[in-house]
């Protein structure tokens, strides 16, 4: 079966999270995906918070599946003469470098269409032009600055980030659709472009909800958070909304058996509207049905702490798996609170492919996250992640149709480092 991203050749010169993300999705859909990484040393995160000893750690392994890696230096003359034959033969060039050094690698997008003018341009930044576009940026930076940080919290405390990768893995998801909308406008003007995507700009568009609401508070206070009904008044600002749901419908993290001791029992809890006759049956108060001061949404927003303290000695004679079946049969939205190790042991998600054991040579078997996009013409297999260089002699070979001359003139340049050879397994 082919693969949907077949035929394209992906330069890939990204490295930590943001940029392999993007790549490593695009590599799934069947792009090859080249990693262009400096010998000897590698994508830094190869070594981050390693936790095998001399074996590349989770954090890389984890975002670089299905890519070849060559080693290359390009700040050496040979290996900058391997970069630009790449760059010929490519479709995609994706990079996350800090502001500049890509251009300072001589790589400026006037030398790159003069070498190719089909291959797209695909950054990611910390910043788009404006006074921090010159900043290094990495994920909490970019919550910070992209509203998400703000807007998340409790009230009464300092923001938070959360531990949703927003604007890392956001950024890259966002990085991959320009990719494809680029390559897909290709196809009729026949030119290259680029993709510009900044972290700041990926988190706060995850945050749109938040910029209505800060239009929405010029208007009056926000009734659907808690702290109307506490009769908290409004600043000029988003405030933090603790659990509060970002929608219409009042939501909120209700404790559940066992939260005494354990750190995840506990359940989201929407009460909506279309259901609030069902929950007062459920939690056993059916007088809240037609009672003047609980039937109607608006009657209910300054009562919700009492709505869901009352909501809450119910989910407490519950686990929340018990309390998760018991409000699906009537339709009453809620989700329990899966800790990572529940994730990684739910058989649903490893028969779907969503989290799929992957063997290592060097590390053994690990856990990663497959592709959460499932195409029914092109399914993913997660293929391990490369070992550094693994592929430099490959590629030089069968994709720059190199000579052994040449290579023997490459590899005694110094530009690939060491060449590994690993027999494909
Ligand atoms: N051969 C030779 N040199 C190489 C090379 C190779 N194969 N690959 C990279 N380099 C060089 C670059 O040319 C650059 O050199 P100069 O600074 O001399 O031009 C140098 O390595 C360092 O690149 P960098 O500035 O990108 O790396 P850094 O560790 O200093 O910064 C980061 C890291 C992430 C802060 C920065 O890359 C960045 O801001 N990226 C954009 C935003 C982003 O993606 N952030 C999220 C990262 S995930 O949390």
């Amino acid at each position: 079966m082919t693969k949907a991203l077949e035929g394209v050749r992906i330069l890939d010169f990204t490295h930590v999270q943001s940029g392999p993300t993007c790549t490593q999705l695009l590599a799934w859909f069947g792009a090859d995906v080249i990693k262009v990484e400096r010998p000897g040393v590698g994508d830094i995160t190869r070594t981050q918070l390693q936790d095998v000893p001399d074996a590349d750690s989770l954090y890389f392994t984890m975002l670089n599946s299905n890519k070849r890696s060559i080693t290359l230096d390009t700040k050496n003359r040979t290996g900058m003469e391997v970069l630009e034959d790449l760059v010929r033969v490519c479709d995609v060039l994706v990079e996350n470098f800090a502001p500049g050094a890509l251009a300072r690698m001589g790589l400026t997008w006037e030398r790159i269409q003069a070498l190719n003018p089909r291959m797209i341009v695909a950054s990611v930044k910390g910043f788009g032009p404006g006074p921090y576009e010159e900043c290094k940026v990495y994920e909490n930076v970019a919550q910070c600055a992209g509203g998400a940080a703000s807007t998340t919290g409790f009230r009464d405390g300092i923001p938070l980030v959360t531990g949703a990768q927003i604007g890392d893995s956001g950024t890259g998801l966002h990085l991959a659709l320009g990719i494809v909308t680029a390559l897909y406008q290709r196809t009729h003007t026949g030119r290259g472009q680029r993709v510009d995507c900044a972290m700041q700009d990926g988190v706060l568009n995850l945050c749109r909800v938040k910029l209505r609401d800060q239009q929405r508070l010029t208007h009056g206070p926000l009734k659907e958070y808690s702290q109307y009904g506490e009769g908290v008044p409004f600043g000029d600002a988003v405030p933090r909304a603790g659990n509060d749901s970002g929608g219409g419908q009042p939501g909120r993290i209700v404790k559940c058996k066992g939260w005494e001791t354990d750190p995840n029992a506990y359940l989201y809890f929407i009460t909506q509207a279309p259901v609030w006759e069902k929950i007062c049956d459920v939690i056993g108060e059916p007088e809240w049905k037609t009672h003047p001061d609980f039937a109607k949404p608006a009657a209910r927003l300054p009562r919700l702490t009492q709505i869901f303290e009352r909501i809450e000695q119910w989910t407490m004679t519950k686990t929340k798996f018990e309390a998760m079946d018991i409000l699906n049969q009537y339709d009453i939205p809620c989700g329990p609170i899966l800790s990572m190790k529940e994730l990684a042991e739910e058989p649903s998600l490893r028969a779907t492919g969503t989290i799929v054991e992957v063997e290592h040579p060097v590390r053994g078997p690990y856990l990663t996250v497959g592709n959460p996009i499932k195409l029914s013409d092109s399914p993913t297999e997660v293929v391990r992640s490369p070992l550094l260089g693994e592929h430099t002699d490959e590629v030089l070979r069968r994709v720059l149709s190199y000579s052994d001359e040449r290579i023997l003139e490459v590899a005694g340049s110094g530009a690939i480092g060491s060449v590994q050879k690993i027999a494909a397994e």
